[in-house]
């Protein structure tokens, strides 16, 4: 029988991370930037997160972002479209952004003209929850098409983030998905996050979102 244990390797890749992490917090800090960590699966709704935020915020606070991919700039072209200033951030092999890639992508930045960034990790349920990025936020976007135990199998990611949203709510029933166990399962692993029950397709949820990211925005204040 094969067991897992902890290895330690010649380099600590994690500190050296958090460290970068801790530097881009202090510039975010310095330009009175609220930033987030949008993680997810592929296909779990992130970009149109996003996309929908821009338009609903886009006329009251100044927002940028930063999008992981692992090729290509799909993401990052349809942010831009909405005239927010955006940087693409490929990853090659790797399933995750870290911290110096963001370091690199806030340097292309206007960070003096932008009160909120969002960040759109690469998509994964596993490789991003162990490398902070220096956000404000972490939060975590799954959907009841992944399968309603999708939560319960991931517990890391769920464990560090201050919000996760179930979307697609719209298509539970078509999916054969209980979006209110997704709600429990993640209270069960991290009982003091917050959990959002979301369609983006028809608005549900989306209010308490809005209400989220401003609550965050005062929080910093
Ligand atoms: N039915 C439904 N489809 C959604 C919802 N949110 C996102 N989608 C669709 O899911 C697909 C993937 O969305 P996208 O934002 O690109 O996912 P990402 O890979 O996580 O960035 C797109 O076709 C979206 O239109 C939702 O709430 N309900
Ligand atoms: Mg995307």
């Amino acid at each position: 029988m094969h067991t897992t244990e902890d290895i330690s390797i010649g380099y600590d890749v994690l500190g050296a991370n958090a460290k970068l992490a801790c530097n881009n917090r202090n510039t975010l800090e310095k330009f009175g930037i609220t930033s987030f960590n949008i993680m997810g699966a592929i296909g779990s709704g992130k970009t149109l997160l996003v996309e929908k935020t821009i338009l609903r915020l886009g006329g009251s606070y100044r927002i940028g972002a930063l999008a992981g991919d692992v090729v290509a700039r799909l993401d990052a072209s349809r942010f831009e479209k909405l005239g927010v200033p955006t940087v693409g951030l490929n990853t090659g092999k790797e399933c995750h952004l870290d911290a110096h890639l963001v370091e690199h992508g806030l340097l292309k930045l206007p960070l003096d003209c932008l009160d909120i960034l969002f960040i759109e990790n690469v998509g994964n349920l596993i490789c991003p929850a162990d490398f902070e990025l220096g956000e404000h936020k972490r939060v975590v976007i799954v959907s009841v098409s992944e399968g309603d135990d999708i939560v319960e199998k991931h517990p890391l990611i769920f464990r560090t983030a201050d919000l996760i949203i179930v979307n697609k709510i719209d298509i539970a029933e078509a999916v054969d998905a209980d979006a209110d166990k997704m709600v429990r399962d993640a209270r069960i692993i991290n009982p003091r996050i917050n959990v959002l029950k979301m369609s983006l397709k028809n608005g549900e949820g989306f209010n308490d979102w809005i209400e989220f990211i401003k609550k965050s925005i005062g929080e910093k204040k």
